[in-house]
């Protein structure tokens, strides 16, 4: 094997400048008085990735001789961010890059920011993907993701006076320097066609079409560049003899027609997070990739060992939402069409590697797909399904249970794909304890009842090194001096600042770090939103895709009768507050994007109002991501998680906003719950109603208006916003979300309005008393440990992977 140095990612500033004015010239063909910020960026991308190689193959050889069981994550979004920072601060780089182009006469940091964001994903699901990619390299786990190289990612968001506008994404107009083309690695993946009669189980698959997948791979190097893993991404190519057939009939146009269509599988990422619209090509998405993953793992399993019965202990698959639910028939179809294996082995084998997680309870956001459909695209699947679906009655029966306990995955002429993913996984787990009990009692019930050991949970987790560590300078360095820095690897470390809460010079140094973070955003907060902020200033921060469960509305209906209250009262000595409200909203969710242009009316008419100035700023910079979340969440006070509760399954920027010590105004509903129980009830600010009062609520047939008469402030806003207030050119425009609020309030805003305004009000109180407040913000800081996506990832390996971790 490779003999390499133990410390190959080590390298001297001196010899750092020295490979990037070598990649300068010799990769990207510029001379140094030519080149502009991006080449530079792409040198210096180019030169950190050289240090990451060696190790990469390193990492191989030490999985392989071994022989560790592989965990393979599959989804179809990672939502990573930048890269070139995270990889530098892995590789322990950072200051050796600094010196390195400041000796080139380029600053760094406009180098870092240089970089475009590779938004491969919409929201919580993707950025977890990209998290938990981060942790299997940091733990050692034999970890490989695997999901779609987008040409287009997440649209691009701008304001066209107050609505959202999308432009598309472009992030590969530029060279990405990080990845690696394998087109030795690559499959042909078939759509439509026929089944015809097959080899003893089996039926044999005509496909219509065929498309390539071709595989990108990116190394994604752990803390200290000790361990790296790769994520896989494909992109979709046309087939070769396709193409030639039509060329040499003559047909030149129509010889480039497969060769668009092919690629159009891998164009963009549906910016729908909300409700899935049984589109063709979103089912074509999903099978590529997930037929060339389970082709590829099986492959990669075939070279080593010869008999299939031991893939479940050498291969775990984890469903990452139902997404890639095909994996299921895919992996059966496989094992009984190519390989001749019986169809009730084959489906024990697939079952033993499949493990489902389930993000969100919401009907609506379940995936269906017409049967009719499912058939057109993927015969032979279909056909697998029935009998998957078979077998689960006969499971069913045999256990005593009812055929009609609503667990079947064929019905209503739709296949339920969490059902399928449940039926076809070996654990299910929830992404929170109050979801994962949910699931228990609600949309999985019928199945829990059935197998009983397969839900489990593992809550999430968020990487300390992109959320700490990389966002946070100033409190990176105080944690440094404090503590040390074993905390990056082991976040549990936090807790020795407990003592520390009760010191009153490590709070004002705590404090003077959050005041330097927010003296960092001020200007660029400005130019963004037109805001003025000053440190004292109470940073209020409500991050997240826009949702009505997430309830920007409940946070907007605030600020507008906070509005009017200080207008009513002047004399009053107002907390000061900069309200920042940062998000996108499916192209289609049109009742999302009217909120959106609620929230900006609001905002040119509060901040334009004289009466409230330095008091209350509403502020929305336009097109929220990860590099803005990075910006925003090492600077927020005040951290806005006030989902209706039960709704929101786990979240996770109230984990990172927490874990910077950004107090919490939330609903007891996914993981704030678990951020209560271990900062302490006196360190957050939770109201409202909990999830069995939101049920019973309901239940009894909740009305809005009767919430709406007894809050004189909550009827005030609402009326104002109905008569046109913030919309004197369209008095009307807001009629769907004021009728909405009095008629049938869906996610009980109306309900939470009067608890939520008490609990502001006792937070602008509590931000009076500074001392008390830092004390808290520490106390978040040093007991959110636990949320380090480290411990999820340890999680998943012991309790549903059975993978070993190598640190
Ligand atoms: C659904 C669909 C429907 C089809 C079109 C594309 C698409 C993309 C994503 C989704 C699922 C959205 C579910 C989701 O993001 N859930 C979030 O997952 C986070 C990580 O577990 C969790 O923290 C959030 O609470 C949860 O909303």
């Amino acid at each position: 094997g490779l003999t390499v140095p133990p410390d190959a990612g080590a390298v001297s500033a001196a010899e750092l400048r020295e490979r990037v004015g070598q990649h300068l010239v010799f990769s990207i063909g510029r001379g140094a008085t030519a080149a502009r910020l991006a080449d530079w960026r792409l040198a210096l991308s180019y030169a950190i990735r050289d240090r990451i190689v060696v190790p990469w193959f390193q990492t191989a050889e030490r999985i392989n001789a071994a022989d560790r069981k592989r965990v393979y994550y599959l989804s179809m979004e990672f939502l990573i961010g930048r890269l070139l920072d995270d990889a530098v601060a892995n590789l322990g780089l950072e200051s050796a890059a600094r010196e390195a182009m400041a000796g080139l006469g380029v600053d760094y940091d406009a180098l870092v920011r240089d970089e475009p964001d590779a938004a491969l994903g919409n929201g919580g699901l993707g950025r977890l993907a990209a998290c938990f990619l981060d942790s299997m390299s940091a733990v050692g786990v034999a970890g490989l993701g695997y999901g779609i190289r987008y040409d287009h990612g997440l649209f691009r968001q701008s304001f066209e006076a107050g609505w959202q506008a999308e432009e598309a994404e472009d992030w590969l107009a530029q060279p990405h320097p990080w990845e690696f083309e394998r087109p030795e690695a690559s499959f042909p993946i078939g759509f439509g066609g026929s089944v015809g009669p097959g080899a003893g189980d089996a039926g044999a698959w005509h496909p219509a079409e065929t498309v390539i997948a071709v595989a990108y791979d990116t190394p994604v190097p752990g803390w200290q560049g000790r361990w790296v893993n790769t994520l896989r991404l494909w992109s979709a190519k046309p087939t070769r003899e396709f193409e030639l057939q039509a060329f040499n009939r003559g047909d030149f146009l129509g010889a480039a027609t497969p060769a668009v269509l092919a690629e159009t599988i891998s164009r963009v990422l549906y910016p729908d997070d909300s409700t899935p619209q049984g589109r063709e090509l979103r089912l074509k998405q999903e099978y590529f990739f997930t037929a060339a993953s389970i082709r590829d793992i099986l492959q990669r399993f075939e070279r080593r060992h010869g008999d299939l019965a031991a893939l479940p202990d050498k291969v775990a698959i984890q469903l990452n939402d139902t997404h890639p639910a095909i994996a299921g028939p895919e992996l059966i179809r496989l094992l009984v069409d190519e390989r001749g294996l019986a169809f009730d082995a084959a489906f024990d084998i697939a079952r033993g590697c499949l493990h489902y997680t389930n993000h969100t309870l919401l009907p609506e956001a379940l995936e269906r797909w017409p049967a009719e459909l499912l058939g057109r695209v993927l015969p032979c699947h279909l056909e697998i399904v029935e009998r998957i679906d078979a077998r689960h009655a006969r499971e069913s029966a045999a256990a005593g249970r009812p055929s009609d306990d609503g667990t079947a995955i064929l019905g209503d002429g739709e296949v339920r794909m969490g059902t399928l993913a449940f039926v076809a996984a070996r654990r299910v787990n929830g992404v929170s304890a109050l979801h994962t009990r949910l699931m228990q009692e609600t949309v999985f019930g019928g199945l829990h009842a059935l197998h009983p050991e397969r839900i489990v949970n593992q809550t999430n987790g968020v990487t300390p090194r992109r959320w700490l560590h990389g966002c946070n300078p100033p409190l990176r360095a105080l944690l440094q001096e404090a503590i040390g820095d074993g905390w990056v690897a082991d976040l549990d470390r936090l807790e020795a600042l407990v003592p520390l809460a009760d010191d009153a010079a490590f709070r004002e140094r705590f404090a003077a770090a959050k005041r330097a973070n927010k003296v960092r955003l001020a200007p660029w907060l400005a130019e963004q939103a037109g805001i003025e902020l000053a440190p004292e200033t109470l940073l209020d921060v409500q991050i997240k895709r826009f949702h009505e469960y997430k309830r920007q509305l409940l946070n907007l209906l605030e600020t507008v009768a906070l509005w009017n209250a200080m207008r009513q009262a002047p004399e009053v000595d107002w907390t000061p507050r900069v309200k920042v409200f940062g998000g996108k909203a499916a192209p289609g969710y049109r009742m999302a994007k009217l909120i959106i242009k609620l929230i900006n009316d609001v905002a040119r008419t509060v901040n334009d109002d004289p009466a409230v100035r330095g008091r209350l700023q509403v502020a929305f910079p336009p097109n929220y991501n990860v590099s803005m979340a990075e910006r925003l969440i090492p600077a927020a006070d005040l951290s806005e998680q006030i989902s209706t509760a039960g709704l929101e399954a786990s979240g996770t920027g109230n984990m990172k906003l927490a874990l910077n010590g950004a107090l919490t105004v939330g609903t007891l509903d996914g993981a704030n719950v678990e951020i209560r129980d271990r900062v302490g009830e006196e360190n957050i600010f939770i109201f409202g109603l909990t999830a069995e009062e939101v049920a019973r609520r309901r239940a009894e047939g909740y009305a809005p208006a009767a919430c709406i008469a007894a809050s004189p402030r909550l009827a005030e806003a609402v009326e104002q916003i109905a008569s046109g207030r913030f919309s004197p050119d369209e008095p009307e425009r807001f009629r769907a979300i004021v009728e909405d609020l009095r008629g049938h309030d869906r996610f009980l805003v109306c309900a939470d309005f009067e608890a939520y305004w008490q609990r502001q009000r006792a937070i602008d109180a509590a931000w009076r008393d500074r001392a008390a407040w830092t004390r808290s913000a520490v106390l978040n800081v040093a007991r959110c440990g636990w949320f380090s996506s480290d411990r999820a990832i340890r999680g998943y390996a012991k309790e549903i992977w059975n993978a070993e971790t190598e640190f």
